[in-house]
């Protein structure tokens, strides 16, 4: 039992890897190792599809089922639904998943990409990023991963990286998000807002900018689907900096209070992990580690981090709560941005 506390389901047949088994890397010093039969899906995965990067993952009726970005072999993203007992091996849906609007028509986004999956209450939600007259966040609801019915756009373009919290704070659902432009986005900080019904959202809060350390210094977003623990919710998020031969992403950790998520409690100073390994730094876009999910057990306090790798392919890294969080804790530093409720 570990002592902080995890606040979801046990996940008992949870992919896991112990440390001396797994992969660490010289530079880092955070508690997290990668799987060392990483990346877990190559290229050109499933017939059509040239990479799968960036994808989300989720326990379902006792194994695993996710969405994934799969780049087609004309260069555009959509999302692919896959299974797996194991969290390891994919099976992927040929055909792109086909979602239907309000009315049971088909609606197809012109493009669809780092998708994430957030259950909450007895619900699947679907975010992405999509074209909303420009780069905006697209959703969709499921209860069966046989339908899939659209949901209005939560925001304004442009924007991208929501990600939203598994349960409802004070009523209301809440999602991070992070506003940006429509191209390769030169800024960016992480938001939060609120809606009683999906439909619609406000109260925003400002939750963290980008840092002062030079890995984050860039742009920053939301990685995975906040982790509720004893301590607050814990945040696996991107960090990125600009350096003169393009951008490099790497994967921050914080942990936010857990009834008002616009004040960052910790917020560590160091990257958990960057790019390091061939597969992280080679590929279609070199240089990125891009968080979109965790598994994790609240038995054990074990947790699983699925992030895309170049634009290539999909890694796995492991760590347990107590380290990390310890970790995040003893190596944090906040702005003072970071401690207020973020409203002006
Ligand atoms: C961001 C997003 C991600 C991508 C990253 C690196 O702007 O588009 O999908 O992984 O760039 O190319």
């Amino acid at each position: 039992m570990s002592k902080v506390k995890i606040f979801s389901p046990a996940v008992p047949n949870m992919p896991w890897q112990d440390r001396s088994e797994g992969k660490t890397t010289g530079c880092a010093d955070a508690p997290i190792w990668r799987y060392n039969e990483n990346p877990i899906i190559g290229r050109n995965p499933v017939k059509g599809v040239a990479r799968i990067f960036n994808s989300a993952v989720i326990p379902y009726e006792g194994a695993f089922i996710g969405v994934f970005r799969g780049e087609q072999t004309n260069g555009i993203p959509y999302i692919y639904l896959g299974r797996s007992q194991d969290a390891i091996h994919w099976d992927f849906e040929s055909n792109k998943i086909d979602f239907v609007d309000e009315e049971g028509k088909p609606f197809m986004p012109v493009y669809a990409y780092d998708p994430r999956l957030v259950k909450v209450e007895d619900t699947y939600y679907i975010i992405w990023c999509q074209d909303f007259y420009g780069a905006a966040i697209g959703m969709a609801k499921t209860t069966d991963f046989k339908t899939f019915t659209r949901i209005e756009n939560p925001f304004l373009p442009f924007n991208r990286n929501a990600v939203l919290f598994p349960r409802k704070i004070n009523g209301n659902f809440m999602m991070l998000s992070r506003p940006s432009d429509s191209g390769h986005t030169p800024f960016g900080d992480i938001f939060v807002s609120e809606s009683p019904d999906m439909l619609y959202w406000g109260k925003h809060r400002h939750v963290m900018g980008k840092g002062n350390e030079w890995w984050e210094s860039l742009k920053i977003g939301g990685g995975a689907a906040p982790i509720e623990t004893s301590e607050g919710w814990l945040l696996f998020y991107h960090g990125v900096s600009g350096t003169c031969n393009g951008y490099v992403y790497s994967i921050g950790g914080a942990i936010l209070d857990i009834d008002n998520p616009s004040i960052v409690k910790y917020r560590c100073e160091n990257f958990l992990l960057t790019p390091e390994e061939w597969y992280e730094e080679r590929g279609f876009v070199p240089n990125v580690c891009f968080p979109c999910a965790t598994i994790h057990d609240s038995e054990t306090g074990r947790i699983a981090i699925y992030y895309g790798a170049a634009d290539s392919y999909v890694g796995l890294a492991f760590t347990e709560v107590d380290e990390i969080v310890d970790y995040i804790k003893n190596n944090s530093k906040l702005s003072e941005s970071d401690k207020e409720i973020g409203r002006r």
